[in-house]
């Protein structure tokens, strides 16, 4: 088989009655998720969509999700992901760089979309899974999801899986210059990676995994979901992390196996355990990954919970690259070695050759992973390998002796916030569109919550009065996702800059970080 997609259609033929996938109270066995996937992919054959047509998702997590990610693969359209929390700046963007003329979402996000609409005129249809409150301009037509899913399912309708080098899905990536790009990952890349990651993790039909990521981002969706339909296993998906709801049910439900999180979500558990007494079970496995996890953090809840966290390192372009080890030892504060099958090594950031143990540079990695380069970017996807394949990831780090790699920093200016991707230029690009800005410089600094936090340093606008740090933070409410706003606004009279008039973030770094 070739694809993710076969493999789970030959699950729903073998065992049609195992369960799939739970969310609340509905229940899917494999045989009807892969009905119902198979009636929203033949909607969308039967109004033409071409393969390789871009469908974009801008939804919350729920079995619609589920349903349209496969479908719209079984038709062979190109998946786009979309944060629900991403505004008028992202979604421009990505809706007209990837020209998705499909987008599936709810009634947030058809309110989000209505004024962008004029201006996106590759946007004809809207697949809402709830009705859509806000009034839309006559040019879009408009279906309720659960409509489509309601047209008969044909067997005579022939259709074709989709081949193994076309591409599955566009994962949008902000960059440090300019806007975000779309990694193209094709089907090969979502098997090949599924196959190394169940295979290290002794992923099993038997596993049940407690799912409260976000399904429109690599975790969630590309381990959580990929990792349940491969192995034919079955998912408790939650609409959103509540870390309550998640400890009460890794308390009580003794049918769960596995649980995925980034870092806050981790120490958020904790928090909630110490003030409700509350203990998970112990489980198969717990993961951690989309940012560092503190080995303080990894020896509480080992030292609570009783279990040793296995620490991953996965990005958009290569879904995951290294894994601490499921029966050798975790090591905390590192992210262990390349999956089966898949290479990783550390390079001197100027010369480009290999390292030895030990010494620090930055992290490449290559394998049957690693995405086909950016969607229409091919000046960016040239500067992002060598002529032998490596992928440059922008992490900083070293391999120890016994082979484990330690990611200690990033070569590009990345802030991570809760598992969240922001780009200091990005938010930067906003406030200096506010008529009170004159200079500003964006930075991180340590966050109890989220591991880092966003901080804006603003010079005033000459002759203007100084704007109030809450009238910032608003005017990056309105335009971006809510998680890029600054926690912190600083007045100050000048940046410093170097002698090549750069501003030196780390000097701010060091300024307020004392404060
Ligand atoms: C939410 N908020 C955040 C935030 N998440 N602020 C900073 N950083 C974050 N990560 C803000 C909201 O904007 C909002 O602000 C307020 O917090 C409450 O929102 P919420 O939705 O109630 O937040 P909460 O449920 O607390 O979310 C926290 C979280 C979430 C940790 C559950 O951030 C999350 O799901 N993170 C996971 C991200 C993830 O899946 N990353 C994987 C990327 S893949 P206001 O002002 O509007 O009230 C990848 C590759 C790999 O990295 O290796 O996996
Ligand atoms: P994204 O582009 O959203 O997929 O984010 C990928 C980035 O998250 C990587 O390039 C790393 O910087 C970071 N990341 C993922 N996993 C880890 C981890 N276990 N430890 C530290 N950083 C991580």
């Amino acid at each position: 088989m070739h694809t993710l997609l076969e493999v789970f259609l030959e699950h729903a033929r073998r065992t049609p009655d195992r369960l799939a996938l739970s969310f609340g109270s509905e229940r899917y066995s494999y045989g009807e998720l892969a009905r119902r996937v198979t009636a929203f992919a033949q909607a969308l054959l039967r109004r033409r969509k071409e393969p390789g047509e871009r469908v974009a998702l801008f939804l919350e997590n729920s079995p619609a999700f589920v349903i349209a990610y496969l479908g719209a693969q079984y038709a062979r359209c190109i998946v786009v992901l979309v944060n629900t929390q991403y505004r008028q700046v992202e979604l421009s963007h990505i809706l007209s760089d990837s020209e998705a003329r499909t987008c599936v979402t709810g009634a947030a996000g058809v309110a989000e979309l209505a004024p962008l609409l004029p201006s996106l005129p590759s946007l004809e249809w809207l697949i809402t899974v709830e009705p859509p409150g806000a009034a839309l301009p006559s040019s879009v037509t408009v279906t309720a999801f659960d409509s489509l899913l309601a047209e008969p399912v044909e067997a005579q309708l022939s259709m074709t899986v989709p081949g193994s080098t076309e591409t599955a899905v566009l994962g949008y990536t902000s960059g440090t210059t300019g806007r975000s790009k779309g990694a193209m990952l094709r089907q090969s890349h979502l098997l090949s990676n599924i196959r190394a990651v169940t295979q290290a993790w002794r992923w099993t039909a038997e596993d049940r995994l407690l799912l409260a990521l976000p399904l429109f981002h690599t975790h969630g969706l590309m381990v959580g979901l990929h990792g349940t339909l491969y192995t034919g296993a079955s998912v408790d998906l939650r609409r959103r992390f509540v870390a309550s709801e998640v400890l009460e049910a890794l308390h009580s439900d003794d049918s769960l196996t596995l649980f995925f999180g980034v870092p806050t979500m981790y120490s958020r558990l904790l928090e909630e355990s110490r003030r409700t007494g509350l203990r998970p079970r112990p489980l198969r496995l717990m993961v951690s990954g989309s940012a560092p996890l503190s080995a303080q953090l990894f020896q509480e809840i080992e030292a609570e919970f009783g279990q040793r966290i296995l620490e991953r390192y996965g990005m958009t372009e290569t879904i995951m690259n290294t894994t601490n080890p499921y029966d050798g030892e975790r090591r905390p504060g590192t992210v262990g070695m390349p999956f089966p099958g898949q290479e990783a090594r550390v390079v001197d950031v100027r010369g480009r050759q290999p390292l030895a143990d030990g010494e620090t540079g930055e992290i490449e990695v290559r394998g049957p992973h690693v995405f086909a380069g950016y969607w229409r970017r091919e000046d960016a996807s040239r500067e992002s390998f060598d002529a032998d394949g490596w992928f440059r990831t922008g992490d900083l780090g070293l391999r120890d002796k016994d082979g484990y790699f330690h990611i200690t920093g990033r070569a590009r200016e990345l802030i991570i916030s809760g598992g969240f991707n922001i780009y200091p230029r990005e938010v930067e690009e906003v406030l200096a569109t506010h008529p009170g800005v004159g200079e500003v410089a964006v930075l991180g600094l340590p966050d109890p919550d989220f591991g880092e936090q966003v901080v804006a340093v603003v010079v005033p606008a000459a002759g203007q009065p100084a704007p109030e740090p809450q009238t910032l933070v608003d005017w990056c409410k309105d335009r971006l996702a809510s998680f890029k706003k600054p926690r912190r606004v600083e007045l100050v009279d000048a940046l410093p800059r170097n002698a090549l008039g750069k501003v030196q973030k780390h000097v701010l770094r060091e300024r307020l970080g004392s404060r």
